[in-house]
């Protein structure tokens, strides 16, 4: 270890002497990075550190004030407390511990529950707290699928939008629904199934639905059945009606993704997992409006955008925007007419526009 590394450790060690820390390595020179802490706390949750401790995995349903949760740990709901050691490691307190969480709670002080590790995240969704672009908030976890809502008509069906709810979908390793709502108002259905054949053509599951006359509603309870959904689509296209079908009754908060950036509009509320009586939860979501494509994501959308996953890996530049590059399999799809010029026509507005 060099001279400087070593006087390093020594001032962690002050600084902490306090605290009782079981592995000084975790304190390196990566320590500002919350999201490398997160892995660090993740690989040793199977670490026991206190004598007696009885560990047993449960879900994250609320997060409350005061570093206090609402846990479900098997058939009962909890409360406890996020534990010091995870404050520790994950100095970014906003992003400790989310909504669909699966966290390891100690039985041991009951009924002075503690939550004692943080189990890796399948997924998660995080805005930006607005003014601070720095500062991480994540709003839920382990989320199973993400639920496009488009209504057909009223307001009428766009489907640059479910290109771009599906690249986001994509981004975070969240698997889509595509519902297409208020198919009472359509006149046309082979006009209807033209405009989504190439979501059915690239296997995406799609529903067609109306609340107002039932169609499709059991087929959608049956594909939400068991999993943990968060509903997006702008707003008007039937959200909340469907919800409100579902599981009549159910207290919404607002479940509703916009691709919009409304500045200054979403709440501090957090996120909350409503549990279905058929099985699974609505994860309802009232801050995540702020949750859209932007520049960041600009390198991936070559790669995500909808059905581009079979060509991108044959074009000649591993870096291929599929514009004017050479031999780009995308470019030559769309030739074929494998890929549909419109969707591609949506890709290059998509890019033109982030
Ligand atoms: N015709 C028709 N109207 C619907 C249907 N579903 C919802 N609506 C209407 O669309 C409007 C917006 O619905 P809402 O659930 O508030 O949309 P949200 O903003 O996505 O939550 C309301 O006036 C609903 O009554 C449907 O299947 N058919
Ligand atoms: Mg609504
Ligand atoms: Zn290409």
């Amino acid at each position: 270890m060099k001279q400087k590394d070593k006087k390093r450790r020594v001032k962690h060690l002050e600084r902490l002497k306090n605290i009782d820390l079981p592995d000084l390595d975790v304190l390196d020179d990566q320590r500002e990075k919350a999201q490398y802490k997160t892995a660090r706390t993740s690989s040793k949750r199977h670490q026991t550190f206190k004598r007696g401790m009885k560990l047993k995995t449960g879900r994250v349903m609320e997060v409350l004030s005061n570093y206090q949760c609402r846990i479900k740990l098997g058939d009962e709901e909890i409360k406890a407390l996020i534990g010091g050691r995870i404050k520790q490691f994950l100095y970014n307190s906003t992003s400790l511990v989310t909504v669909g969480d699966y966290v390891e709670v100690d039985l041991a002080t009951a009924p002075n529950y503690r939550i004692e590790n943080v189990l890796p995240r399948n997924n998660s969704l995080s805005r930006y707290d607005s003014g601070n672009y720095q500062k991480e908030i994540v709003l839920a976890a382990n989320i199973d699928q993400l639920v496009i809502t488009s209504s057909w008509r009223m307001p009428v069906f766009k489907p640059g939008l479910i290109d771009r709810y599906m690249i986001l979908a994509a981004i975070h390793n969240i698997k889509p629904l595509i519902v297409i709502n208020k198919i009472d108002l359509c006149d046309d259905l082979a006009e209807l199934e033209e405009s989504i054949a190439y979501y059915r053509k690239i296997g995406c599951d799609i529903i067609l639905t109306s609340p107002l006359t039932g169609a499709g509603m059991e087929e959608l309870k049956h594909a939400l059945k068991d999993k943990d959904s968060l509903f997006s689509g702008h707003s008007g296209t039937g959200k909340s009606t469907l919800i409100n079908y579902l599981e009549p009754g159910l207290e919404l908060r607002t479940a509703e993704v916009s691709d919009h950036n409304e500045k200054g509009k979403h709440t501090t509320t957090q996120a909350v997992m409503l549990p279905w009586s058929f099985g699974g939860h609505l994860i309802d979501t009232p801050g995540i409006k702020t949750i859209t494509l932007n520049r960041e994501h600009i390198d991936s959308i070559p790669k995500l955008f909808p059905g581009f996953d079979l060509y991108h890996p044959h074009c000649r530049f591993r870096d291929c925007k599929h514009i004017e590059e050479q031999d780009c399999a995308v470019l030559q799809a769309v030739e074929s007419g494998e890929i549909d010029p419109q969707r591609y026509e949506s890709y290059l507005w998509i890019m033109a526009n982030i």
